[in-house]
């Protein structure tokens, strides 16, 4: 079945939150954020932005009418600074106005008098300075301690990861338009609806059932909506609230990239030991995450780090302990993966280093170390599958023999330019890793004509969860796809949801929908029963393939429905699900966190231009294990986007904060992104159909977050490109690895600078 979105899309139709028609009346509001990354306020001047045209008033932390907190899982974060400033950009002042441009205007002519504090940018700082927002935490398997004597060979170093922009093509903003007794209807760009009702009752001071969120879809989010829609929503919320008018503030591309945070940059330091069979024994690492000025999703970021730092391979000896460092930078966010890409970035430089050190090729020391069936994970869940069989069918049905063979020969031949070739096994655990979040609800009605409405606590923001909740419940009640709406998700109509993240809500929301369409399929069942005179045992439904698109049996539906409702049945239904089996125990570190882990191998190829260290990814040839994929043009889809977005990350995308927390990297003329050209010439997605059962919905595996990491065999892959041209090249574990870091590298320029370029610009 086709994306449900794709004919709105391409007319240009679909509705998003700055197509939301404004109502006569409207403010426009925009947010005053610190010029300083950290001090203390001094003196905070409204007094030429008041006089400023159209402007209707200047909102400070003095006008909010709840709690001046939005902090989620630490209380960490005021909605509008008080004293404090943190970083650069956090918002000290929010002004409602008439129009759009005299809003902005009007923030020009803000001044504030900050008497300047140290700024940190560098979590190791940080870490020696003890800033660090939640207690370290580390994860054991065996005992490293004993297990360094077993080791013929052990290394060891440093493994750099900066952040990444989201750049959804929708940037972050929100409308709020007040209701009859204090009620709020709010529309957000947010991938968590709760968590914005959550941030507006608390920071307005109204009580949760007064506030409704609203949400159609969202034109990208990739982690960047999960815990960060929730400031703007705030502040349109309080304004509409205290100026009982609706307000509406959709950011700016080069506010909303100034404002808010991004993947979480992270330096880490491993110990890798190996016996002379290039089994890997034993593993340290240490994991320094730049959490930025406030905690937001840091703590938990950090925790899926802990729970990947393995990646696919099954080590018996693991200590890995990880700190999350308060900076003064916009607290880092959620990002595809979720702490989960830069765990693997260092195990990956780890046997990368082992291996060029030995002189042997990764993929050996990568194959020899591949997890089972029954392996442990340091968290203490096992394995039940193996990471050999993505790995093996990659390496057959592409050939792999015939792709080293040709890069062999390419590079024999070629002295300007050079191939390299990576090989990137993943497995990433599905669940969100706070066992308490996995959890969901749908609510269907069955309207008397035979149509069905559906709503769930899942956000569409492009990835196609709503072409797939429309596929359960047209399978589950075997009635044509065109009968069933997707509704908006909506907080009166669903409470209490989990974000749209984590890879999980096809299947959480999905399993909630099969369960109340079988519920009214059940009750449907006894209506005709009950006609017929028969038990309800007896009648079984057709296959819905035949079903589908029949006209006659269309009409015996609607005749089915019609007849329920003259007997007065219920034709509603909503339904909780919960994943079964799951649980952690963070005092000893160890559990059950994850329903199923998804499995792929990637194999990545390139070529440098060895004079001006450009280079392009020529293939990303995959196997990934779908399960059994429910929608396959969906999937490919999400796989060919997360390997691109992944690319990004590894080899191109460079976010640079100059030493005094300002983002100099803050348009797209200054942050690259892939496009049309730097793509991979060649992306081959083989599908790996497990019949295995497991807990997805149709036993179809998630797929959002994990192609994402096989872009990082693009930095091994340009590694082995640069070390083709350059045997003796030093090249640091320091993604991006960017043209000019290859360049470098090439001709072992070795003093890559680490601090930012603009570092004495002050
Ligand atoms: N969000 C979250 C996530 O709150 N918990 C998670 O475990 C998670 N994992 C991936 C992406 N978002
Ligand atoms: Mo996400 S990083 O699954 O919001």
């Amino acid at each position: 079945m086709k994306n449900i979105d794709s004919r709105t899309h391409v007319r240009g139709e679909s509705i998003y939150l700055d197509d939301i028609p404004v109502i006569r009346g409207t403010l426009f509001g925009a947010a005053f954020g610190s010029p300083v990354a950290h001090g203390v306020i001094r003196h905070l001047d409204l007094t030429v932005a008041e006089a400023m045209p159209g402007v209707v008033r200047i909102l400070t932390y003095k006008d909010v009418t709840g709690e001046n907190q939005i902090g989620g899982i630490v209380p960490d974060e005021p909605l509008l600074a008080e004293h404090h400033v943190h970083y650069c950009g956090m918002p000290i002042a929010f002004v409602v106005a008439a129009t759009d441009d005299e809003a902005r205007a009007a923030v020009k002519k803000i001044s504030v008098d900050i008497d300047p504090l140290p700024v940190i940018t560098d979590p190791r700082e940080a870490q020696a300075l003890d800033e660090l927002i939640i207690r370290p935490r580390t994860f054991r398997l065996g005992d490293t301690a004993t297990a360094w004597e077993q080791c013929a060979y052990i290394f060891d170093g440093t493994a750099d990861t900066n952040g990444q922009e989201h750049l959804y093509i929708e940037t972050q903003g929100a409308y709020a338009v007040p209701q009859e007794n204090n009620g709020i209807k709010l529309y957000s760009s947010t991938q968590g609806p709760t968590a914005v009702q959550r941030a507006v009752a608390r920071s307005s001071g109204l009580p949760m059932h007064q506030i409704d969120v609203d949400v159609t879809r969202l034109g990208g989010g990739f982690g960047g909506k999960e815990d960060q829609a929730n400031m703007w929503a705030a502040l349109c919320a309080l304004a509409a609230h205290i100026l009982r008018k609706p307000v509406k503030y959709a950011l700016h591309r080069m506010e909303d990239m100034a404002m808010t945070g991004k993947r979480h940059p992270y330096s880490s330091d491993f110990k890798i030991g190996l016996d002379n069979d290039l089994k890997i024994v034993a593993y340290e690492a240490t994991f320094y995450q730049n959490a930025g000025a406030a905690a937001d999703l840091s703590p938990a970021v950090m925790e899926r780090t802990l729970f990947h730092c393995t990646n696919s391979y099954f080590i018996p000896n693991v200590t890995a302990t990880a700190y999350c460092c308060r900076t003064n930078l916009p607290p880092n966010t959620a990002f595809r993966g979720f702490g989960g890409p830069q765990g693997m970035f260092v195990i990956e430089a780890a046997i990368t280093k082992a291996a060029e050190s030995l002189g042997v090729d990764a993929a050996i020391i990568q194959a020899q170390n591949l997890n089972k069936t029954g392996d442990e994970f340091p968290y203490g869940q096992k394995a039940v599958s193996e990471s050999h069989i993505c790995w093996n069918k990659a390496q057959d049905v592409y050939e792999i023999d015939v792709i080293r063979g040709q890069i062999a020969a390419f590079n024999d031949t070629s002295t300007l330019y050079k191939k390299g070739l990576a090989l990137m096994p993943v497995c990433f655990g599905i669940s969100f890793t706070n066992t308490r979040m996995n959890q969901a609800r749908a609510l269907v009605h069955v309207y008397t004509d035979g149509s069905v409405g559906v709503s769930t606590g899942a956000v569409e923001m492009g990835q196609g969860v709503n072409t797939k909740m429309v596929q359960v419940a047209a399978h589950v009640l075997s009635i044509q796809s065109e009968r069933v709406k997707l509704h908006s998700t909506s907080t009166y109509r669903i409470a209490n949801t989990s974000p749209s993240a984590a890879s999980a809500t096809a299947d959480l929301n999905g399993k909630a929908v099969e369960m109340a369409c079988t519920s009214i399929i059940q009750r449907l069942k006894a209506v005709v029963a009950e006609e017929l005179q028969v038990s309800v045992d007896e009648i079984t439904l057709k296959d819905e393939f035949v079903y589908w698109g029949d006209k006659k049996t269309d009409w015996y539906w609607q005749r089915l429905v019609m007849a329920a409702y003259t007997k007065r049945v219920s034709l509603s239904e909503h339904a909780h699900y919960a994943t079964p089996d799951i649980h952690y125990d963070a005092t000893k570190e160890k559990g059950h966190p994850f329903a199923y882990h998804v499995y792929g191998t990637a194999i990545v190829e390139v070529t440098v231009d060895c004079l001006r260290g450009t280079y392009e990814v020529d293939a990303v040839k995959v196997v990934h294990d779908f399960g059994v994929s429910m929608n396959p043009l969906v999937d490919r889809g999400q796989i060919e986007g997360g390997i691109v977005q992944g690319i990004g990350w590894m080899t191109m995308e460079e976010v640079v904060f100059d030493k005094a927390g300002r983002l100099r990297s803050n348009a797209l003329s200054t942050y690259k992104v892939p496009d049309i050209y730097s793509v991979p010439k060649q992306i081959i997605i083989e599908p790996l159909k497990t019949e295995q059962d497991n807990q997805a919905i149709f036993r179809s595996k998630a797929v959002g977050e994990p192609p994402l990491m096989y872009g990082i065999g693009a930095y091994f892959a340009l590694r082995n490109a640069v070390l083709a041209f350059n045997p003796a090249a030093t090249i640091p574990f320091d993604a991006p690895m960017t043209p000019e870091k290859v360049l470098l590298a090439l001709y072992n320029v070795n003093a890559i600078r680490r601090t930012m370029p603009f570092a004495n610009d002050q």
